[in-house]
């Protein structure tokens, strides 16, 4: 099984035969980050790209996310788990006006398998309740989503107002999303941002020391 084969019938919205093909590749071994990776996550990208380009609609865009997340089910018990003592506590969740929540997931699971606390908060979630579940749940590290131009100025309220009540220090604040960058995370005063799940791990790692 090639995977560049799951990308191409996960792009084409095959529903069956990429779920058929996730599952054969499973079989064979091959490594179940590459096949979400190159698989799943670059067929979603490219459909983002079709969405850009006008040559598929919201209803292909709705197709694809459901497709996804039905993939993202079978490859995940067959992740690597790293057990071991918590490594500190996430909060994560997409930001408010943001119903993304595909991608924040994948980096809930990679954190938890990497041996981190994460309480996921869910989509649409106001700035005051990030800091307010941070607080509840005593956060190393609060987690944003976002991926649109209109809801990625939320990462810079949750800042703010955790300036403003004088407890910016108490946590360590890490964006991501299709549009965010780095530049775009100092920018608003967050601490990093990452491209991707397994980043986001690393990510994680620096900002508590331990790596
Ligand atoms: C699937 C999808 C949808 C699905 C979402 C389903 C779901 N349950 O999530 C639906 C159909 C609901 C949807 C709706 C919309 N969408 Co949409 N969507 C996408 C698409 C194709 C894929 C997103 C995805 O799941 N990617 C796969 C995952 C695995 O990757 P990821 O999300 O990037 O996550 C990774 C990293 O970003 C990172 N990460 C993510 N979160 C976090 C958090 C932290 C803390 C860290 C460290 C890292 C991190 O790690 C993740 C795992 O590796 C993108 C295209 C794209 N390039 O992203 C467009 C896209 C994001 N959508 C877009 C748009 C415009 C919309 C709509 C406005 C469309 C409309 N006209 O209604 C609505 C808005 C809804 C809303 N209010 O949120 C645009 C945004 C453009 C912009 N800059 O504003 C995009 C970029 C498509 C495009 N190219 O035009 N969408």
């Amino acid at each position: 099984m090639d995977i560049t084969q799951i990308k191409d019938t996960f792009v084409k919205l095959q529903s069956d035969e990429t779920k058929n093909h996730v599952q054969a590749a499973l079989d064979e071994g091959l490594d179940p980050v590459e096949i979400l990776q190159n698989g799943i996550i670059a067929g979603l990208k490219e459909v983002g790209k079709k969405f850009e380009e006008e040559e598929y609609f919201l209803a292909e865009l709705m197709m694809a996310g459901k497709l996804g997340e039905a993939c993202i089910e079978i490859i995940t018990p067959h992740l690597p788990e790293n057990a071991g003592t918590s490594k500190g506590v996430v909060v994560l969740g997409a930001v408010e006006g943001d119903l993304h929540d595909i991608g924040y997931s994948l980096v809930a699971t990679q954190l938890k398998l990497a041996g981190y606390d994460v309480h996921m908060l869910g989509v649409n979630i106001p700035s005051m309740q990030f800091i307010e579940k941070a607080q509840d749940y005593n956060a190393d590290i609060i987690g944003m989503s976002a991926f649109l131009v209109t809801t990625i100025p939320n990462c810079a309220e949750v800042v703010k107002y955790l300036v403003d009540m004088n407890i910016r220090d108490k946590f360590k604040v890490i964006i991501g999303g299709a549009e965010t960058s780095q530049e775009k995370a100092v920018s608003m005063g967050c601490d990093g941002q990452a491209d991707n799940a397994v980043e986001a791990v690393a990510l994680c790692d620096r900002l508590l020391g331990h790596s």
